[in-house]
């Protein structure tokens, strides 16, 4: 089915990472992309997130959020994969490769972006705690084992599970939170792997977009 309503989904109007698409709408801008969908941004204040108008799209007072028509929703991975069900391009047609891909969305939320988002928390929240340099290890350790676990499966091959997919976006966008850490680099698959998907058409006009909301520049269509 084709939803004929040109979505709007919420991102930050200041991100703490200048733009450099770590928050979380560029995952959704990104399938919006990949999937040749027009979109428009709401921009919100860290306030607005927070104020009732919002929290009704959002109970959790977050970005991002997605509304089309009278749906709303909230939860990147359920954005993804409702836009992923509506278009052509992220989930495959054959019903055994789509459980597949969608146990790899599930694996990049629910098994990789934990200890990811946990190492990160306490980089930004707790380095001047006393018993920050001790815990560091202990979480960085956690991330390696995912890391070992994943280059493992992908191997040489381009993607996770045969053609570029929905598992594959969510995943590259859990991995790329690691930019800069340093713990990357052990697994040059992963790094490559990393590397073929920014190097997509989609994933660049996303990341653009992105950036155009703190450099306040144009994005060329
Ligand atoms: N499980 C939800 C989902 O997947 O949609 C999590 C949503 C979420 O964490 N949203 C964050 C948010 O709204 C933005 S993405 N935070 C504000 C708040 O909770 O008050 C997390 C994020 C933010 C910034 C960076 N960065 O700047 O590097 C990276 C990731």
């Amino acid at each position: 089915m084709t939803l004929s309503t040109t979505p709007t989904i919420t991102a930050f109007e200041r991100s703490p990472d200048r733009g450099r698409g770590l928050a979380r709408d560029m995952r959704v801008r990104w399938a919006l992309e990949e999937t040749g969908q027009a979109y428009e941004v709401r921009l919100v204040s860290f306030a607005t997130m927070k104020e009732s108008a919002h929290r009704a799209l959002h109970p959790f007072g977050q970005i991002p959020t997605y509304e089309e028509g009278d749906l709303a929703l909230f939860e990147s991975g359920a954005i993804i994969f409702h836009i992923a069900e509506h278009h052509a391009g992220l989930l495959p047609d054959d019903a055994n490769a789509r459980a597949r891909t969608i146990t790899w969305m599930f694996a990049a939320l629910n098994t990789i972006e934990p200890p990811i988002v946990e190492r990160s928390m306490a980089v930004i929240l707790e380095r001047d705690k006393p018993w920050h340099e001790a815990r560091l290890p202990m979480l960085e350790d956690r991330v390696n084992v995912r890391l070992g676990e994943l280059s493992t499966r992908l191997g040489n091959a381009d993607w996770l599970d045969g053609a570029f997919s929905a598992g594959d976006l969510l995943m590259v966008t859990v991995l790329r939170r690691l930019d800069g850490s340093g713990l990357l680099e052990k697994y040059p698959n992963l790094v490559a792997y990393i590397a073929r998907a920014e190097a997509r058409p989609a994933y660049q006009r996303a990341f653009d977009a992105q950036l155009a909301v703190f450099t306040g520049k144009k994005v060329v269509e």
